[in-house]
Parts: structure tokens; sequence; C-alpha cells
């Protein structure tokens, strides 16, 4: 009897127990739904969040473009005007060459390279961010500057250390490299058959 009581205490309590789990199953398959629901909605948020500064980002960075574009040709404009005063013109050319084929370029588009012959002139090619070669040399005699009219360079506006021949290697042509610290160093004499932009210049009235 004690036995038949147990068995049917037993079987009483497996029914409840699959009673009990059948009724649980639903929620807790609901509750894990939600679960991944939210999880879904924070992830979708958080993309969202990063797209937009992504966008936010992009929207600066081509607004400082645009803007930056805007002042540098506003400036090269009124240092054009301002190098008209001077009754010159400056120009480039599109690719870089030795310093002979350079000034022949320059020569036949009507001009020759640069002569910086004031600190005014000096100051202005600078802010044009200009760098390449200028109309001066040392190849007749080594240590004797001479712009390509044969004046003596009188006023020079040599970078630190230079000019410096390099030792063994003769430099003889001179370079413009434009500096934001220090517009008034800003020569360096390199040697004539490494390749550069030309600086060229010619009258306004041309
Ligand atoms: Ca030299
Ligand atoms: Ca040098």
């Amino acid at each position: 009897m004690i036995m038949m009581d147990n068995d049917i205490y037993g079987n009483t309590t497996t029914s409840d127990q699959k009673m009990t789990t059948a009724s649980q199953h639903p929620g807790a398959k609901q509750g894990e739904g939600i679960r991944r629901y939210r999880r879904a909605a924070v992830c979708l948020g958080l993309l969202g969040l990063v797209l937009l500064g992504i966008a936010a980002g992009l929207c600066v960075k081509y607004r400082t473009e645009i803007l930056d574009k805007y002042m540098l040709e506003a400036k090269v404009t009124q240092l054009e005007k301002q190098f008209q005063e001077f009754n010159y013109r400056i120009f480039q050319s599109a690719t870089e060459d030795v310093w002979n084929m350079s000034r022949k370029y320059c020569r036949e588009k009507g001009g020759d390279l640069v002569m910086i012959k004031s600190k005014e002139k000096q100051t202005v090619l600078n802010e044009m961010r200009l760098n390449g070669w200028i109309g001066l040399s040392d190849e007749s005699e080594e240590g004797n500057w001479t712009w390509v009219d044969t004046t003596t360079a009188n006023q020079t506006f040599w970078g630190k250390r230079q000019p410096d021949d390099s030792g063994s290697v003769d430099e003889d042509c001179a370079v413009f490299h434009s500096k934001d610290d220090d517009p008034l160093l800003t020569w360096h004499d390199h040697e004539c058959s490494s390749k550069h932009l030309a600086i060229c210049e010619k009258s306004a009235f041309q």
C-alpha cells in the first residue's frame, strides 16, 4: 500500500512538473523575443548615431575645404594685384625641370626666372607659397651669386646654413622654398641639374 501511495504521489509530481514547464514556456519565449527586440533597437540606435557623426564630420570637413579654397583664391588674387602694382606678373611652369630648361620656359613665355631684389618682393613671393627655381646662380664663379640680368645679389634671403654647396656636390642654382615661420630665409642652393618648377616673372604690361 505504501508503495502504491508513493507511485501515485510520484506520478502526480511528474504530471505537475510537465504542466508547470508547459505553462512557463510561452512566457519565456516571449521574454526572449522582447530582449532580442531591445538589443536590435539599441544596435540600430547606435548605428544611427555613428552614421550621424560621420555625416556631421563630412559636412564640417567639406565646409572647411570650401572656405580654405575660397580664402586661398582670394589671397592669390590679392597677391597678383600686388605684383601688378610692382609691374610684374608671376607665373609658374607646370612641370619640374633643370635650371637651364626652366629659364628657357620662362623666356619662351616672354619673361625670365624671377629676380628678388627687395624684402617686399621676397615676402609676397613667400605669401604666394611658391616653390621652385629663381633667377640666381653662381655657376660662372663659385660664391659670386648673380641674377639673370648679370647684376650681383646684394640683398639675399638664404635659408639657415645655405648656400652650403653640399660639400663635394656643386650646387650653383637657387631654389625658393616658401616657409611659414620665417619668410626671409627661403633660398637654397641646389645642383642645377636637379629638377624643380620654374618661378617666372614678366612685365605686367606685356
Ligand atoms: Ca655654388
Ligand atoms: Ca644647398
